[in-house]
């Protein structure tokens, strides 16, 4: 009788001790050689020392692990808890992901005038997934050359994309190819493509500095990465985990503001690798930008007609 009940708390005790501690596994579908993961791993870390018998999270890797387009559905079916993604990569899930790039509105002010609860609601809805923060914003996206042109036609030019951009280029005559971050420096490298929509920033990770000669100006859009969960197991959270998930996730959105230097000192950078900026007459920029939201809003209703209207209300100023 003794001897069973010390077997019985020896095994238990172990487990006591441990029990409310969750490990949730974190997938990026930015490659690892981005600043974006490692500021991502640098938050993991810090989680992971606070979080000590609460919650852990376990960074399983980049593209190579998940391959970007797939981490969307990855996180959807619980094979992984966590992404570290952008809506574009998994328009594959739900066509709304890719309208969160269309925010005038911060992270900050969706917070509160609705915009962060439509969007889990619609997250839970169609893609069984938590929305838990926004990590970057107040980044512009722009269209990268190596031929010049002296008006907004890309007649001719094959320019690569994600959906961010798909109908914005093909409005302006592009052809176009969709490739993942982590396929681009190869694609001008061969000259497979004439040029690519990315951020003001994060060229340089990948050293596509090497491979570019211009970048057109004015930026357009509002470039969106964040961190997904997988809503079932989000539920399924102790209490106390889930508070200090959310609790760490927001306090990496609130960092948001470091973009707007950042950005300013990418667009140093860039000038200082000899990428020339190819810019219009101020009508024409005006109505560059104005056609890349004309066309992004009509293709977020079309594609979402239950939704994209209501986001619209949240997201646009
Ligand atoms: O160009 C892309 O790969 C893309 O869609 C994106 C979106 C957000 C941040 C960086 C890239």
């Amino acid at each position: 009788m003794r001897k069973t009940l010390l077997l019985a708390l020896a095994a238990l005790f172990p487990l006591a001790a441990t029990a409310q501690e969750v490990t949730l596994r974190v997938v990026s579908a930015f490659p690892e050689n981005q600043f974006y993961v490692k500021r991502t791993i640098e938050w993991i870390e810090k989680v992971n020392k606070e979080g000590k018998g609460v919650l852990q999270l376990n960074f399983i890797g980049g593209p190579k692990a998940i391959p970007t387009f797939e981490v969307g559905k990855a996180v959807q079916s619980g094979v992984v808890d966590i992404g570290f993604t952008t809506g574009a990569f998994y328009t594959n899930v739900m066509p709304e992901a890719d309208i969160l790039k269309l925010s005038e509105t911060s992270a900050a002010e969706q917070r509160k005038n609705g915009g962060y609860d439509l969007i889990n609601k619609i997250w839970a809805e169609k893609a069984n997934m938590r929305y838990l923060a926004k990590v970057v914003e107040f980044t512009p996206f722009h269209l990268y050359l190596n031929k010049k042109i002296d008006k907004p036609d890309l007649t001719g030019l094959k320019i690569r994309i994600t959906p961010v951009y798909r109908d914005f280029f093909q409005a302006m005559g592009a052809s176009v190819m969709t490739t993942a971050p982590g396929e681009v420096y190869t694609a001008l490298e061969r000259g497979v493509i004439d040029g690519y929509g990315w951020p003001i920033h994060a060229l340089f990770d990948l050293n596509w500095q090497e491979k570019t000669k211009y970048r057109v100006d004015p930026g357009f859009y509002n470039a969106e990465v964040g961190l997904v969960m997988n809503l079932t197991k989000y539920k399924a959270l102790p209490q106390k985990a889930r508070d200090f998930l959310d609790q760490h996730a927001l306090a990496y959105e609130q960092q948001n503001d470091f973009w707007k230097s950042y950005n300013q000192n990418e667009a140093k950078r860039q000038a200082e690798a000899g990428i020339q900026v190819i810019t219009f007459d101020a009508a024409t920029n005006k109505a560059y930008v104005e056609k890349a939201n004309e066309v992004g809003w009509a293709a977020a209703i079309k594609s979402s007609p239950q939704y994209g209207e209501a986001l619209k209300k949240v997201l646009a100023k």
